[in-house]
């Protein structure tokens, strides 16, 4: 049974309270995307807005194209962080290792507040504002804020319509409901402007980066009759092209649009192993399941994977093996 809104809005609502003359770190994940700064951002202004001292802390930094989301918020990379004073609130984060396990050290009392739409949450958090079937964290915060009465002002609106127009795929994705679409207008008239969305986020790239989607393109192999589709990047290539790790953000989305390819894989190979993107159309292929597999999780349609010591010369073949596999006995249900 998943959490509905009202009830998230209650978990929320403690988390305020627990932090009344208290500070707060609000916690974003490992490499973050829009929708984790987007609601670190939103969720940091609305403490604020409380009266709550709340600073951003993430074991990355904030990718180029977001920092302009970043107004009024201070981020503080988890090497740098040094204060024992904050209590800790995870947003976007599946699971809590995905804060980054070196960071988590720095909150030994856990993490008081949980808000986040993985369907493989476990409730990590004291409170947990985890709503499964939600596009985004940044909707769980959004529809949260209007039960609540919380101050959204433009830059918070901003934030989090960020996160809602990332997660659902620029608004394509199943989780996009009439519901979503009322909230997202409402987000719109607080100040929240999808045209400029729209250029920082997807249209001011770089290009090294079209010369990475040149690279990952012509990697992309077909398996099992065209079903799957896998390309990969490595090290060299961000060498090549002078890009970096967060630039191959979307790449996964071409396979994914290739007719009669139910699963599209990216796998990443870095210093520490091969990372592997999920990505999907049919929710029976269940992707989260596959992922957990391969030492990952994530969501129905879109999982992720982090096989540590692997390399794709050498496990590249069995991590396709298993997808294959996997994707036949899901299809066969
Ligand atoms: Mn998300």
């Amino acid at each position: 049974m998943g959490t509905s809104m009202k009830e998230a809005a209650e978990a929320l609502k403690s988390v305020l309270s627990a932090l009344k003359g208290r500070k707060a770190a609000v916690l974003g994940h490992m490499r973050p995307d829009g929708d984790c700064i987007g609601s670190q951002v939103a969720l940091c202004r609305m403490l604020q807005a409380e009266g709550v001292d709340a600073v951003c802390v993430n074991r990355d930094r904030v990718p180029t194209n977001l920092e302009a989301y970043a107004e009024g918020v201070t981020f503080i990379r988890g090497a740098d962080y040094r204060e024992a004073d904050r209590l800790a609130v995870a947003v976007d984060c599946a699971d809590a290792s995905r804060i980054g396990t070196e960071l988590l050290t720095r909150f030994p009392a856990g993490i008081l507040g949980n808000v986040d739409h993985h369907a493989s949450n476990p409730s990590y958090g004291t409170y947990n504002a985890v709503v499964k079937d939600a596009a985004a964290t940044c909707h769980v915060l959004a529809a949260c804020a209007e039960i609540l009465g919380l101050k959204v002002d433009a830059a918070t609106a901003k934030a989090l319509h960020l996160g809602i127009l990332t997660d659902t795929g620029r608004f394509s994705y199943a989780s996009v409901t009439p519901e979503l679409l009322e909230l997202t207008a409402r987000l719109l008239r607080l100040g929240a402007n999808p045209s400029e969305a729209n250029f920082r986020v997807f249209e001011q790239e770089t290009r090294g980066k079209l010369a990475l989607t040149q690279r990952f393109l012509s990697s992309l192999r077909f398996h099992d009759g065209g079903r799957i589709c896998s390309g990969e990047i490595r090290q060299a290539d961000y060498a090549a092209t002078g890009t970096t790790k967060e630039d191959k953000e979307g790449l996964v989305e071409f396979p994914r649009s290739v007719e009669g390819v139910e699963v599209a894989v990216l796998l990443e190979e870095g210093a520490d192993g091969v990372r592997g993107s999920l990505r999907g159309r049919d929710s029976r292929l269940r992707l989260d399941l596959l992922a957990a597999k391969l030492n990952g999780g994530g969501h129905v349609l879109a999982a992720g994977f982090n096989m540590l010591g692997c390399s794709i010369d050498r496990d590249g073949d069995r991590i396709i093996d298993t997808v294959v596999r996997h994707v036949r006995e899901h299809s066969a249900r």
